[in-house]
């Protein structure tokens, strides 16, 4: 009796976080940033079971952290504020993709390959309920080819 007790309490405790768990994150990363480099931009898919939307980010090695959608203007590659980013239900939205990244504005300090940065995304349910979930981005090499980086408009 015992045992049974246990284990739907298990189910409870899991069932608070699983919010969280419905939603799945993967594929995070960023790269190394360049000398005197203040910003960083960060990559990943984000599939919530249930329709949501991402409605914040808050990273730790940033001062400011920000939802950036990116728009051609001719031959400008531009970037702006989103407020909320949409997340069908079920659907993997990979944000580079869908046309949006996570910006990093104002780094406490440089991001260093090999080594990973933390951020805690707000998503926001349907029913008005936020739930908070842990990213974890991969830092990359900083390669030729990490155009984006040298059109922020910060
Ligand atoms: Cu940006």
């Amino acid at each position: 009796m015992k045992r049974i007790l246990m284990a739907g309490m298990l189910a409870v405790s899991a069932a608070t976080t699983a919010y969280a768990a419905d939603v799945k994150v993967s594929d995070a990363w960023t790269r190394a940033t360049a000398p005197g480099q203040d910003g960083a931009m960060i990559q990943l898919v984000i599939t919530s079971k249930k329709a949501a939307k991402l409605v914040g980010v808050a990273c730790k090695d940033a001062n400011m952290s920000e939802m950036h959608s990116m728009v051609m203007e001719g031959d400008l590659m531009k970037m702006r504020q989103v407020d909320a980013i949409e997340l069908p239900a079920g659907k993997a939205v990979d944000l580079g993709e869908a046309g949006y990244h996570l910006m990093l504005i104002g780094l406490k300090k440089p991001l260093v390959a090999g080594k990973k940065t933390n951020c805690e995304m707000v998503v926001r349910g349907a029913d008005g309920k936020d739930t908070k979930v842990q990213v974890i981005s991969k830092i990359k090499p900083l390669a030729e080819s990490a155009h984006h980086e040298h059109m922020h408009h910060h």
